[in-house]
C-alpha cells in the first residue's frame, strides 16, 4: 500500500485521533455488509425491517430477522483490522474509537472505550420500559415475540433502528472527538447513513486530516484528505507496523 509522506508527518506526532468504522471493518470477520454484493440489505429491505414500525407491526418477523443476524454473528472473530485499531488505542491518549457496527467486535478485541452509535445487537431492551435483559431472564428469548418481564411490552435488540435518535450522549462524544482531533479516519463505511456519515466533515471543517480507508470510492472521497483503497485487514496493520518504526 503506498501512503502519502504527509499520512505519517501528522499521524507520528499526534495527539487526538477519531476513527469511524462501518460494516466493512467486520467483512473479513465473515460478517455480511449492508450494501456490499452478498449485503444484508440486498435480499431483505432491511430498512423496512429495521424500524420500530416493523417491530410492532409483525413482531415475529422483527424477531425472526434479529434472531438470523444474531446467528451470523455467533462463531465470528475481530479480524486484524479490529486488532490494529487496540494497537492504535494504546498508542495515542487522545485516541476515540466510534462504531456504526452493532456487532460488539470492537470490544472482542480488546478496545477499552468504544463509541457504539447504533447500539449493539448482542443486548435486548424493552422496547416501553428499557430494562435490559438479564443472563438470568435469556430463556425469555425463545419466545417467538418475547415480551419484557418487567412491563410486558415487546422486547428488541438493543440497536438504533431507521428513524429512531441515536443515544444523545454518544453523538455528543463521537462528534466532540471528530470536532477536536487532529486525524480522522473513516473506516469500511459507505458513508450513507446519517448522522454518522456527517463526521467526517465535521473533522474537516476543523482542520483535521481525514482518512478513508474502503474497498470501494464513496460519496466521502472527494472530500477526504488521503484515499486508500484496500482492505481495512491489510491496510491498518501496515499503518501500525510503520508507526512502530517512527515511534521506538
Ligand atoms: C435518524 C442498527 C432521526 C440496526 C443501523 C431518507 C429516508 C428515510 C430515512 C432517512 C433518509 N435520509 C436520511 C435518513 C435517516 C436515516 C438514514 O441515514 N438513512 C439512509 C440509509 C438514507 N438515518 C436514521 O434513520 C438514523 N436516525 O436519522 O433519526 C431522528 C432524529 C431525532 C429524533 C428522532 C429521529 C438511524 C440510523 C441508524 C440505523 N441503524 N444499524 C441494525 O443494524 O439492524 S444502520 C446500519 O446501516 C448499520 O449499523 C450501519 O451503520 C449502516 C450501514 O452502513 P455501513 O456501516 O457503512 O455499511 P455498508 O454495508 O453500507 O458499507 C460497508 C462499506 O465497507 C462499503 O463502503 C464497502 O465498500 C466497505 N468494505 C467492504 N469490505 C471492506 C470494506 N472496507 C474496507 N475493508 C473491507 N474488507
Ligand atoms: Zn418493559
Amino acid at each position: 500500500m503506498k501512503f502519502s509522506e504527509k499520512l505519517f508527518r501528522r499521524l507520528v506526532p499526534a495527539y487526538q485521533i477519531a476513527v469511524l468504522t462501518g460494516a466493512g471493518i467486520s467483512a473479513e470477520s465473515g460478517v455480511p455488509t449492508f450494501r456490499g454484493k452478498d449485503g444484508l440489505w440486498n435480499n431483505h429491505d432491511v430498512q423496512q425491517l429495521a424500524t420500530r414500525e416493523a417491530l410492532h407491526h409483525d413482531p415475529e418477523l422483527f424477531w425472526e430477522f434479529y434472531r438470523w443476524r444474531r446467528e451470523l454473528l455467533k462463531d465470528v472473530k475481530p479480524n486484524l483490522g479490529h486488532y490494529a485499531l487496540v494497537d492504535l488505542e494504546t498508542r495515542y491518549e487522545g485516541f476515540t474509537l466510534i462504531t456504526q457496527n452493532v456487532d460488539n467486535l470492537h470490544w472482542e478485541a480488546g478496545n477499552k472505550k468504544v463509541l457504539e452509535l447504533h447500539g449493539n445487537i448482542k443486548r435486548t431492551r424493552c422496547d416501553s420500559c428499557n430494562h435490559i435483559l438479564t443472563e438470568q431472564e435469556a430463556s425469555i428469548l425463545s419466545q417467538a415475540a418475547p415480551h419484557c418481564p418487567k412491563c410486558n411490552e415487546l422486547l428488541r435488540p438493543d440497536v438504533v433502528l431507521f428513524g429512531e435518535a441515536l443515544p444523545k450522549k454518544v453523538l455528543a462524544s463521537a462528534q466532540e472527538a471528530a470536532a477536536t482531533c487532529e486525524l480522522f479516519f473513516s473506516i469500511g463505511t459507505s458513508s450513507l447513513v446519517e448522522p454518522a456519515a456527517s463526521l467526517p466533515y465535521i473533522a474537516k471543517a476543523n482542520g483535521a486530516y481525514v482518512v478513508e480507508i474502503n474497498i470501494d470510492r464513496t460519496p466521502l472521497s472527494s472530500h477526504a484528505d488521503e484515499v486508500l483503497i484496500g482492505k481495512s485487514g491489510d491496510i491498518l496493520p501496515q499503518i501500525v507496523m510503520i508507526l512502530e518504526r517512527f515511534q521506538k
